[in-house]
């Protein structure tokens, strides 16, 4: 075991960078040419790997500060075992099971914030390879059955938030290793080729013409201003669903009048326990009663190899309105919780999306959404379903309605329910019985606990 010093290695050209992210701590074992430090040049966002495998002993430096060639950023207790190829990939194996910096989901097919799954889950079959685009500009190739992609842990979280599928992603770095400038020029690439027209392969993108902005001045003053990461991110995840899944919604009333009955017989006592029961908590142990009785919603496709993902357990996502965009906490294990414990959790999980202190986890692995605008208003919507999740709860504000039981109109309070459902997952007909189960669940809400 000998200690050597990391030093910043041939910068390109460049006399100075900024450090801006560092990818390792003390005790951490890497490979050789597994990423230590992120750099920004003038052109691009640079990853410096580490000269040897071993174990960082200490690194030196702090986001911000600027280095130069030859700099020393921190010391590597070596075994003096020099990586060949094998251990580089196995770095990279590495990267994605422990050392990425977001916690990854247990369940690898299954991650809301939209992973770079492709990347990790073998490739599809040769006889579906996508074919390049003829479209003169960039195109990438389907992967090959079996590649290993080499990036490290920042470039495959950036490519999750982006939506990339690094497996695509041509590499610029040492030994053809992925960095982000690479991601960010495939994203642009695509939504280059998207807005001509031409059909990005293996994307699913329609290729639908880009919308051709006027000049808005003239027509009336205007104001520029740069979308938020949120905002981004969002509108992305939005459009690829949008593209990709069949929608169809289906509508449903459910009569919630016992129910609010008794959510506000709750009053005093959640007073004495400081939690407030909304309808929510209902909501999420319906859905999850739903989902068990109809499992055939409990689920994700992979259309690479044709197969759909069932899942034995039941987590669930609530749309949150915050002052920065839409977020989605997750709640796990919704079908094992009682309404206490549930309406705690959601508050708690809102409270934390207003402020911005979700972790990565707590927005990841959801089989089902619910989004309520029911505190707010409007009598129906047509939500889009969060991908890989094949179906979304849409919730409106309840009303009272005349209701016939036969005899005579009764005042009944309805709750207005939209069930948006991938239709390639979902038929119509069970989309009809989950709605029904629904209102039956809420419609009596002794039936919650059978
Ligand atoms: N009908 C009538 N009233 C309802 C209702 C419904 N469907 N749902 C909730 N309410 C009432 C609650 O009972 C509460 O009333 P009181 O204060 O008198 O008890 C009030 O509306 C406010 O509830 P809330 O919104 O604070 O709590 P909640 O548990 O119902 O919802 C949350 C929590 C996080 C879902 C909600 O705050 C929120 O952010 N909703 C917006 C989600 C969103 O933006 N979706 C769009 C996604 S697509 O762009």
């Amino acid at each position: 075991m000998s200690e050597q010093e990391i030093r910043v290695p041939d910068l390109g050209g460049a006399d100075e960078v900024e450090v801006i992210e560092i990818l390792v701590s003390a005790g951490d074992s890497v490979a050789e040419e597994d990423p230590i430090l992120t750099v920004e040049t003038d052109k691009a966002s640079v990853e410096l790997p580490s000269p040897s495998a071993g174990k960082i002993v200490k690194i030196i430096v702090k986001v911000g500060d600027k280095i130069k060639e030859g700099d020393v950023v921190g010391m590597l207790s070596s075994d003096g075992a020099s990586s060949d190829g094998a251990s580089d990939d196995a770095s990279d194996d590495a990267s994605d099971n422990n050392s990425a910096p977001e916690p990854e989901p247990k369940a690898k097919d299954d991650a809301p914030a939209k992973s770079d799954d492709s990347a990790r889950k073998p490739a599809a079959a040769s006889d579906n390879k996508a074919k390049p685009a003829d479209t003169g500009s960039v195109t990438y190739e389907a992967p090959a059955a079996g590649s290993k992609v080499h990036a490290g842990p920042a470039v495959r979280k950036l490519a999750r938030e982006l939506g990339a599928d690094l497996a695509r992603v041509k590499g610029s770095g040492p030994k053809s290793r992925i960095i982000k400038d690479d991601v960010h020029g495939y994203v642009k690439d695509q939504l280059q080729q998207a807005q001509q027209g031409a059909v990005v392969p293996g994307t699913g993108s329609s290729g639908i013409p880009g919308v051709k902005l006027p000049d808005f001045s003239q027509f009336g003053e205007v104001e520029r201003e740069g979308m938020s990461r949120m905002m981004s991110v969002t509108a992305l995840n939005m459009h690829r669903s949008w593209l990709n899944v069949p929608h169809v919604t289906q509508f449903e009333d459910a009569d919630i009048s016992d129910m609010e009955d008794f959510r506000k017989s709750l009053k005093p006592l959640g007073e004495k326990k400081g939690v407030k029961m909304t309808p929510l908590p209902f909501m999420l142990k319906a859905c999850a009663a739903a989902l068990a009785e109809l499992p055939q919603f409990n689920v994700a496709l992979d259309m690479d190899r044709k197969e759909v993902v069932h899942k034995k357990y039941i987590h669930i996502g609530i749309a949150v309105d915050t002052p920065y965009g839409l977020m989605v906490p997750v709640i796990r294990n919704v079908d094992q919780k009682g309404l206490w414990e549930l309406a705690a959790e959601s508050a708690e999980l809102a409270q934390k999306a207003r402020d911005k202190k979700l972790k990565p986890a707590e927005m990841q692995g959801a089989c089902f959404t619910i989004t309520s605008l029911g505190g707010i208003g409007g009598t129906a919507f047509t939500p889009i379903v969060n991908t890989p999740e094949v179906a979304i709860l849409g919730v409106s504000k309840a009303a009272m309605k005349p209701v016939w039981d036969g005899k005579a109109f009764q005042p009944r309070l309805m709750l207005p329910l939209s069930l948006s459902y991938d239709h390639r997952a979902v038929n119509g007909a069970d989309a009809a019985r989950f709605t029904s189960a629904l209102a039956r669940l809420m419609g009596d809400i002794r039936t919650l606990l059978l």
